[in-house]
């Protein structure tokens, strides 16, 4: 059985933000559906799909991520990863705090982070968007690594600009289940999996703009991994979307 490639064009929020960047393409200020963007936007085919693989090609990857921390995959159309970016120049953030986490195991983080996005926003299209396309992927495998509860109920876009330092090793909270997925929107850095806080065995795992990193959460495949990870050499400023699925909030919004 197949499902049907899903598109976010088909979720109406999200072709309106396109065609209104189009109509007004040019202009130094207008606004995207209830957000505000100051970005001339290159004129783009809107009949192009947002996301490049279908469910059967995204499924190899997935069986991939059994055997690994982390992976690059790739996702975005030039077209949508533009409009998103667009979409992420618009936000407005608030800086991060330079530590996180008890004495001893702090973690240094240093960018710019939006977590609040409307019900129209085309950030919450594309987790909701992307989790109905994984839990498609997962449900063509023989063996699901992915259950069909997930939904990516926390979204974080993150900016990190040129000579950042990054974020240092750290794991993800425990509360994030089954997939992390971490869409880079623009930039160049390098993320690393490690072993440890200290950075032990540090593996690159290259993307590049327009790509979806896939790393293991506790859940994913009925394993426990929850993997060591960081972020360096910030030479362009880098844009990225974190997807991520609270199982903690999942349960509490379902009393
Ligand atoms: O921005 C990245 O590539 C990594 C960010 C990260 O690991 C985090 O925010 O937990
Ligand atoms: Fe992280």
């Amino acid at each position: 059985m197949c499902d049907p490639q899903v598109s976010i064009f088909d979720i109406p929020q999200f072709q309106q933000a396109v065609v209104i960047t189009i109509e007004k393409s040019g202009e130094r200020k207008h606004s995207i559906s209830r957000t505000q963007t100051r970005n001339r936007t290159p004129a783009m085919n809107v009949s192009s799909s947002l996301f490049a693989p279908a469910p059967a090609a995204i499924a190899p990857y997935l069986e991939r991520l059994r055997g690994s921390d982390a992976l690059g995959m790739p996702l975005l159309t030039e077209p949508a990863r533009l409009s998103l970016l667009a979409a992420a120049e618009a936000l407005t953030y608030r800086r991060a705090k330079p530590y996180m986490g008890a004495p001893g195991r702090e973690v240094q983080q240093d960018f710019e982070i939006c977590m609040t996005f409307d019900a129209n926003s085309p950030f919450t299209a594309l987790a909701k968007s992307l989790g109905a396309q994984l839990r498609a992927a997962a449900r063509e495998m023989p063996d699901p690594p992915l259950s069909d509860e997930l939904r990516f109920n926390d979204i974080a876009v993150q900016r990190y600009t040129p000579g950042s330092a990054g974020i240092s090793p750290h794991r993800d909270f425990l509360q994030f289940r089954q997939v992390v997925v971490l869409i880079i929107l623009a930039g160049q850095g390098r993320f690393f999996v490690c072993d440890n806080r200290e950075g032990l065995n540090p593996t690159e795992v290259p993307v590049k703009p327009g790509d979806a990193l896939l790393m293991q959460a506790p859940d994913f495949g009925g394993q426990t991994r929850q993997p060591f990870h960081f972020l360096r050499d910030i030479t362009e400023p880098r844009v990225v979307v974190g997807l991520r699925y609270d199982a903690k909030k999942a349960a509490s919004s379902a009393d």
